[in-house]
Formats: structure tokens, C-alpha cells, sequence
């Protein structure tokens, strides 16, 4: 895959408030955020988007939604929040390394724009 402003991120080469980190995936806030907590969590190991994953990163998935529990019970979302992962040009995805919104400290409305 082409190189993404989040490879940038992971390598530290552009600032980004990171609330999470390990060997597998790193989350950050969002630079444009659409409520009070808006953070994105990527995995470290460039994917284009939930359209071109195999079995093979099965696990890795796994932990990507475990971490949004982890970070969303580190950001105090005792009252729910919601999770996103926009998917190809009609899904909104504008930036091509996959990441799951989380978004949380509103009330969040149905369906989504
Ligand atoms: P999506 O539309 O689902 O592809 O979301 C991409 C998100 O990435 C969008 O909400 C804005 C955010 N974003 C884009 N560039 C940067 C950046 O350089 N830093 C941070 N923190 N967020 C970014």
C-alpha cells in the first residue's frame, strides 16, 4: 500500500497526542474530532481498510476492538461510545491505513450522516 499520513504517526516523524501504545497498535487523538473524545486506533502494520483483510490478521483485529474497550475505559466511558471504521470512498474513509473511530462524551444520534 501507498504511504499514509499515519505511517508518518507511527514513526514519530509528525506530532500526535497518543493516548495508547505497544508493539501491535497505537492510538491517538484525532486532529479534526467530532466529540469531546475522538480517538483513532490503528494498527502499527499498514492495512488499506477492513475491504482487504485476510484470515490472517483475524488476531490483530481481535486486539484492535480490545483495545478500544482498553482506551475507552482509560478516557472514562462509563456511558457508552461508539465505534467507526469508515470503509473505501462511499464508506468516508479519507485517509487509506485502516482505523477504528472511537467517539464518546456525547450522545451519539441514529443513523449516522
Ligand atoms: P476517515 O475519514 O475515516 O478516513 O478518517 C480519517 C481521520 O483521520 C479524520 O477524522 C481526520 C484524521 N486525521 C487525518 N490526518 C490526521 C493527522 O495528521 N493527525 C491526526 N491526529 N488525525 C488525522
Amino acid at each position: 500500500m501507498t504511504e499514509t499520513i499515519f505511517s508518518k504517526i507511527i514513526r514519530k516523524e509528525i506530532p500526535a497526542d497518543i493516548v495508547y501504545e505497544d508493539d501491535l497498535v497505537l492510538a491517538f487523538r484525532d486532529v479534526n474530532p467530532q466529540a469531546p473524545v475522538h480517538i483513532l486506533i490503528i494498527p502499527k502494520r499498514p492495512i488499506v481498510s477492513i475491504a482487504e483483510v485476510t484470515p490472517a490478521d483475524t488476531e490483530l483485529l481481535g486486539y484492535l476492538l480490545l483495545t478500544v474497550a482498553r482506551v475507552a475505559a482509560q478516557e472514562g466511558l462509563e456511558e457508552g461510545y461508539r465505534i467507526v471504521i469508515n470503509t473505501g470512498k462511499d464508506g468516508g474513509q479519507t485517509v487509506f491505513h485502516l482505523h477504528l473511530h472511537l467517539l464518546g462524551q456525547r450522545m451519539m444520534t441514529w443513523p449516522p450522516g
